[in-house]
């Protein structure tokens, strides 16, 4: 039986400290969410920042919006908070006196972009000004240290918030490994992105938060006994416990980006 992760003991387990919430972008009392599928708004172009789209929300996940550029494919989907200054209210773009670009990739004759436009936006349902939430200052400074445990949004299934620890800093970036993902997850950031929560937000958000992945870090000695062939290891699936019993955990802290791959399983 697999018990649901939770936090407190998590932290007992890996003898960590949660990050400060100080450290984070984020707001201390979340923001709510007030947008319904199907809404339009105005969305930054990920792929192409400068330029400004149409966008539907798809989906609402917590405090994020799964979000679709008009006039894209479903496979370009990408999530914003509900108070990223990445997101306004339609109509924005025009009073600044700007023209909404069609999304980069475009399905039709960049031609058709102005009908394209005016159809789907015509009778269309846009989310209210209300519904977005100014942005939260940047911390001053970097705060983050190390082996400090925070939550953070896995870039390759975006849709997913993860238990992760800072692996290192450098300046104003800090690097994010995911807890038992064998650093395949892992990115470098700045330390104010708006992608990396601290502990309990998802709780706090309503947001599903995964549990940690099942390949841990084994100590400098392995005995080769205990290491099953590649072939019955562990795949990138997520099981929060280990199938076969395995020695105690070693605490490593601080150096989870730096570990040794040929030493883990
Ligand atoms: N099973 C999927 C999701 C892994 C999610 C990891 N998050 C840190 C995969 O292997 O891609």
């Amino acid at each position: 039986s697999t018990e649901p992760f939770s936090w407190e003991s998590y932290l007992k387990e890996t003898s960590s400290m949660p990050a400060s919430p100080s450290c984070f972008r984020q707001s201390r009392v979340p923001p709510t969410n007030d947008f319904i599928v199907g809404m339009k708004v105005e969305a930054h172009d990920p792929r192409n920042s400068p330029s400004v789209c149409i966008a539907t929300v798809m989906g609402l996940m917590g405090v994020r919006l799964r979000l679709r550029l008009d006039g894209s494919d479903n496979t370009n989907d990408f999530w914003r908070l509900v108070d990223s200054s990445d997101i306004q209210p339609v109509g924005t773009c025009e009073r600044g006196g700007d023209m909404l670009q069609p999304p980069l990739g475009f399905r039709m004759n960049a031609s058709s972009w102005p009908l394209f436009l005016l159809r789907t936006l015509s009778g269309a349902e846009v989310a209210p000004a209300s519904a977005f939430k100014k942005e939260p200052p940047k911390p001053p400074l970097n705060y983050f240290k190390p082996g400090m445990k925070l939550e953070a949004v896995d870039k390759k299934n975006p849709y997913l918030i993860c238990p992760a620890t800072i692996g290192d800093m450098r300046g104003d970036k800090i690097f994010v490994t995911f807890d038992g993902w064998r650093g395949a997850f892992d990115y470098w950031c700045k330390y104010d992105s708006r992608d990396i929560f601290p502990v309990g937000w998802c709780q706090l958000t309503n947001h599903s938060l995964q549990p940690p992945g099942s390949s841990f870090p084994l100590p400098k000695a392995v005995i080769p006994a205990l290491c099953p062939p590649a072939s019955s290891r562990r795949s990138m699936q997520s099981p929060y416990r280990l199938p076969h019993p395995l020695p105690p955990l070693p605490v490593r802290k601080g150096v989870r980006g730096r570990r040794p791959k040929s030493q883990t399983i």
